[in-house]
Parts: structure tokens; C-alpha cells; sequence
């Protein structure tokens, strides 16, 4: 059995940054990567029309002045393909790749409460001895396929956009169902519908989505990001999502339907998912939401030619941004191409699978390939996927029973040594999420640092710290029209996934203040403890 000091579960742009700063503490890592390369998201999501949809000078590494200094990105925002390339970029010009294990999964890990040691198990019947875990999963990792009746007896061939062939597919005379209207879904069916033969949207839920209108990259743009990163960088981090969006910082319902509309018009104009940033409290004021909700559904009516195809694809029924925002390039127009059509399932949901296609309100559609864009088990999936043991033997899964409870969404009380890269109750998902991935990796290095100047082995939170968290995240999201909506931010698109609001949206800044604030008292809220010693609360730093 190898005894490392830490493992770090993935090699996504969590798992490569948390290897990197390991490293420079001095300790021995092991990553271990179901993928047979790095990448994480961009590495699964390979899917036509894959994109981020957070400016790509933005979404990126900002530890090493030099790496964003020479990099060059050729959009505004970059496809996967390019984003791929970056974080293999990454991994080679900082020598990475020589403690990551591809093609192998963590199946188990199990606290020895003895030792004080991990014992991590993979698939290959592998068992690493570590001291500290690093789950560095994911929150969009675990495809959710749904189990419709007949499935096995489908002829055709059938793709989750989550785990798209590498080699791509050729879709060219085909007949293709695609079911979900997500992002995912929102980005590749107007790509599909351009070589296929055929395209039938099943839509459950129609998605609010704005232009992206991506664009190549400028020098002229470049050079004014390039010039003055280190200040537009610590400006980012201080934002609510990470991002800089140009926030128009007063409410809706302050000011005229005309200044209102205009706003509105020359977000839409803009593109990109920043619309949202046209007022400060969007998310928050119901009758603020309606307008820019309503600003939408407009768009929708004068895009789509088909009144009643565009009436099908408006949302009407949960506030704007309470689920994913998306960003599109051509999304709504398609539903104007005469080999696409629009299938409601809402009010005829699916029946079944059969050999020559899909069953919904006894009609059959007959399709030669299916799509399932039906998203992932998200936030939580990836974690549980793996049977993680602590004190006493108990399971993060019998734990989290009723949602997820993390303190600051990086630990969980019996838990000890163990930390989650952008985990349930941090921000996560709502923002950007390099900035998120960065902020998390660069607090849990400064903590180990401090731990090994007080010799200290061993770090757990309090569980009354962590349930104070829990009501914390709990609380800030109630202050909003979020829970109002059934995303998978509630846990809503998993049957019997508990539902509870499960990241942060008190925003990046004040989290990055929170924890800081925590770290400064010494790491508040954690109990720490000498190997073999009798656990102390946080000690000051010494
Ligand atoms: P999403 O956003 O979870 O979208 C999944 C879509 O699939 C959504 O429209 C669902 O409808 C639909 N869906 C899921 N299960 C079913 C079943 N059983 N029947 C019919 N329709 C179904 O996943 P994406 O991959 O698009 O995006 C995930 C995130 O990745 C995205 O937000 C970005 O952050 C990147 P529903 O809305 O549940 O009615």
C-alpha cells in the first residue's frame, strides 16, 4: 500500500491547481482521474456547440502572471476545444501530469481513526494511505440519464452530452431526438440541426436564454485585459459571481419603463449572460424579475416565426435566473428551420422508448438517434458516487441524507482531513467558477501552512459551526426568488433528491470575507489536533 501525504480526487481545474499548490507545501500527492486526460468538465462535455459561457479572459487561471500573460485565447468565449487545450496547456507547463493516475476511479475512502490516515481505494484495486483527501470532483460531473421504460430496446444509437465520443459524431441524414432544453441542450441543437437530417426537441421546461454573441478575440481587447490583470483580477474577486459584468447597481423599479428598456436592449445586444447584472436585484424583487423576464419572452415572440412554437418555448413559470441562465448562438431561430420540431412533453410526457424511437401521448416520433441533455446529478453526485467513511464508520451518504451540510462548503464535521474544491454551501455554481476554484484551493493551502507551522495533523469543523453554515447558506438563499424555481440548484431534477438550495449565494466577496475572516481567528469553527494528540479549537496562528 503507498502512503502519500494527500489525494486529490480529479484533475479538472480544481484537482490541477490543488496538485500545484501541494507541491509547493512539499507534499506527496496522488491524483487519481476517471478521464483518460485532464480537464474535468471540458474534458466529458465534448458535445457540438460546447462553450463557456463566462468571458474566457475571465475564465481562467490567475495564480501565474506568466501563464496569463501567454495564453492567448481566440474568442470571447472560447469552445471546448480551445478550453481543453488550455488545461492540458497547464498540466504540461507546470509538470503535473507525472502524479496524476488516468482511467481510474475512486470507489472508496475510509477515515482510520487509529491513525489518522485515509485509506483511498480505486477501481484498479488500488489502496493509497494518505493523510489529507482532496475531493476536487466537480459539481456538474455525474450525468443524469433518465430511465424511461424500453430503453435497452432502442435500435439507435444514444449520446448524453456529458460524455460525448471523442472522435465526435456524424449526424449527417440522420433523424435526431434531443430531450432536454437546457444549457447543454440550449448550445448543441443548433449545431446538430445543421447537419442532421432531422431534429425533435423534447422540451419539459422552456429555458430563458440570451445571445451569447460570441466574437473573436481582438488584439485591442486582449491587450486592455492583458495590461491591467492583476487589478481586474482582484476586482473580479470581489464581485458577486466572480465575473466582471459591469453591474448596474440599482434596482429595476427605480427607474422609468424607457431607461428600463434600454438597459435591457443594449444587454441583449451585448449578449451573454451578464443580462442579468442589468439591475441589482434581479434575482431578489419579484416585480424587478418580471420585467427582465418579460424583456425575454418579447425576444422569443419576434424571434420565432411559429406563434405557437414560440408561445411553447417561453418560460412563464419560475422567475428569470432561478434556474441556469443560459447563452446561446442561434438557439430560438432554429425552431424557424423546416427540419426542427418542437415537442412538448410537459403537458405529454415521454411514455417509452421503443426500437424505432420515442412514445409521447401515443404518438410515436421516429428518430435514428437519440440525445439525452438532460443534465447531472449536480453539486452532490460526484461526491457520493464514492462510499466516503468517517468517524465510526459513518457515510457521507447516511450524513447528507437530508441534502448536503458542509462547513463553508470545503469540510464536514466527522469528516476529519477531508475538503471539497467548491462543495455544497460555497458559491460554487453561481459563480465563476475558476475564481470559486482558486479562492477554495489557495484558503485550504494557507490552512495546511498553518497547520504545519502549529504541528498540527488533524482538521475537522465543529458541528455546531457547520450547522451554523448550513443555516447561514440556507437563509441567504431564502432571501431570494431562487427556491421559488425547481433547478437542480434545489436538487429538483434528481427523484428523490432532497430538495435544499445547496450552494452559497451570499457571492464570491463576501464568502472570500468570510472565510478569511475565519482563517484570521485561527480557523474558527474547526477543531485541530497534534497526531496523536487530543483535538484543541482553533489555535491561534502561532
Ligand atoms: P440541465 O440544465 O439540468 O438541463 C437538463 C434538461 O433536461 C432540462 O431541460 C430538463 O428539464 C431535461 N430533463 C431532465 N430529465 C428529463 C426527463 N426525465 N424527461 C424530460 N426532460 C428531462 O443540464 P445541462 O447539461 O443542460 O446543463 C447543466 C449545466 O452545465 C449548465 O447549467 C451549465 O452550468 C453547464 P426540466 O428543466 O428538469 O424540466
Amino acid at each position: 500500500m503507498q502512503g502519500v501525504d494527500a489525494v486529490v480526487v480529479g484533475a479538472g481545474f480544481g484537482g490541477l491547481y490543488m496538485l500545484y499548490r501541494l507541491r509547493e507545501l512539499g507534499l506527496t500527492v496522488r491524483v487519481i482521474e476517471a478521464g483518460s486526460g485532464v480537464g474535468g468538465t471540458w474534458y466529458w462535455n465534448r458535445y457540438p456547440g460546447a462553450r463557456c459561457d463566462t468571458e474566457t479572459m475571465q475564465y481562467s487561471y490567475s495564480f501565474s502572471p506568466e501563464l496569463q500573460q501567454e495564453w492567448r485565447w481566440t474568442e470571447k468565449f472560447a469552445g471546448q476545444p480551445e478550453i481543453l487545450a488550455y488545461a492540458n496547456h497547464v498540466a504540461d507547463r507546470f509538470d503535473l501530469r507525472r502524479d496524476i493516475t488516468f482511467n481510474t476511479s475512486v470507489v472508496s475512502a475510509t477515515y482510520d481513526e487509529e491513525h489518522d490516515r485515509w485509506s483511498v481505494v480505486t477501481d484498479a484495486d488500488e489502496t493509497i494511505d494518505s493523510r489529507f483527501v482532496f475531493m476536487a470532483t466537480g459539481c456538474l460531473s455525474t450525468a443524469r440519464m433518465p430511465d424511461f421504460p424500453g430503453m435497452s430496446s432502442f435500435n439507435g444509437r444514444t449520446y448524453h452530452t456529458g460524455h460525448w465520443p471523442h472522435e465526435g459524431v456524424d449526424f449527417a441524414g440522420r433523424r435526431v431526438a434531443v430531450i432536454g432544453t437546457g444549457s447543454s441542450a440550449i448550445q448543441s441543437i443548433p449545431m446538430i440541426a445543421q447537419q442532421a437530417k432531422h431534429v425533435a426537441v423534447f422540451q419539459r421546461t422552456p429555458n430563458y436564454s440570451i445571445p451569447a454573441r460570441n466574437v473573436p478575440m481582438t488584439d485591442d481587447y486582449e491587450r486592455q485585459w492583458k495590461s491591467d490583470y492583476p487589478a481586474l483580477r482582484q476586482q473580479q474577486k470581489r464581485t458577486r459571481t466572480g465575473i466582471l459584468n459591469g453591474l448596474n447597481d440599482v434596482s429595476a423599479m427605480a427607474v422609468s419603463d424607457d431607461e428600463r428598456q434600454r438597459q435591457y436592449e443594449q444587454r441583449w445586444l451585448t449578449g451573454g449572460t451578464t443580462f442579468m447584472a442589468s439591475f441589482n436585484d434581479l434575482v431578489t424583487n419579484k416585480d424587478s424579475n418580471h420585467t427582465a423576464a418579460e424583456f425575454v419572452r418579447q425576444q422569443i415572440k419576434a424571434t420565432v416565426r411559429d406563434p405557437a412554437v414560440a408561445e411553447l418555448l417561453t418560460p412563464r413559470d419560475y422567475p428569470i435566473g432561478t434556474k441556469r441562465i443560459c447563452a446561446d448562438t442561434a438557439y430560438f431561430e432554429t425552431f424557424n428551420r423546416d427540419n426542427v420540431t418542437l415537442v412538448d412533453i410537459r403537458k405529454a410526457p415521454i411514455d417509452r422508448i421503443v426500437a424505432d424511437g420515442i412514445v409521447a401521448a401515443e404518438t410515436t416520433h421516429a428518430v435514428d438517434d437519440i440525445v439525452f441533455a438532460t443534465g447531472f446529478d449536480a453539486m452532490t453526485g460526484a461526491l457520493l458516487k464514492v462510499d466516503i467513511r468517517g468517524r465510526g464508520g459513518v457515510s457521507l451518504r447516511d450524513k447528507w441524507n437530508a441534502g448536503p451540510r458542509a462547513y463553508l462548503g470545503i469540510a464536514t464535521a466527522g469528516f476529519p482531513n477531508l475538503f471539497m474544491i467548491t462543495g455544497p454551501g460555497s458559491p460554487s455554481v453561481l459563480s465563476n467558477m475558476i475564481v470559486s476554484i482558486e479562492q477554495h484551493v489557495e484558503w485550504l493551502t494557507d490552512c495546511i501552512r498553518h497547520m504545519q507551522n502549529c504541528q498540527m495533523h488533524v482538521i475537522e469543523p465543529t458541528l455546531a459551526a457547520e450547522d451554523a453554515w448550513v443555516e447561514h447558506v440556507n437563509k441567504a438563499a431564502h432571501r431570494t426568488l431562487y427556491p421559488s424555481a425547481a433547478s437542480w440548484y434545489m436538487g429538483a431534477n434528481i427523484p428523490g433528491k432532497p430538495r435544499v438550495f445547496m450552494p452559497y449565494i451570499g457571492g464570491v466577496g463576501r464568502y472570500r470575507e468570510e472565510c478569511d475572516e475565519i482563517a484570521a481567528k485561527g480557523y474558527e469553527g474547526f477543531t485541530l489536533a497534534p497526531a496523536g494528540g487530543a483535538p484543541v479549537a482553533a489555535p491561534r496562528a502561532l
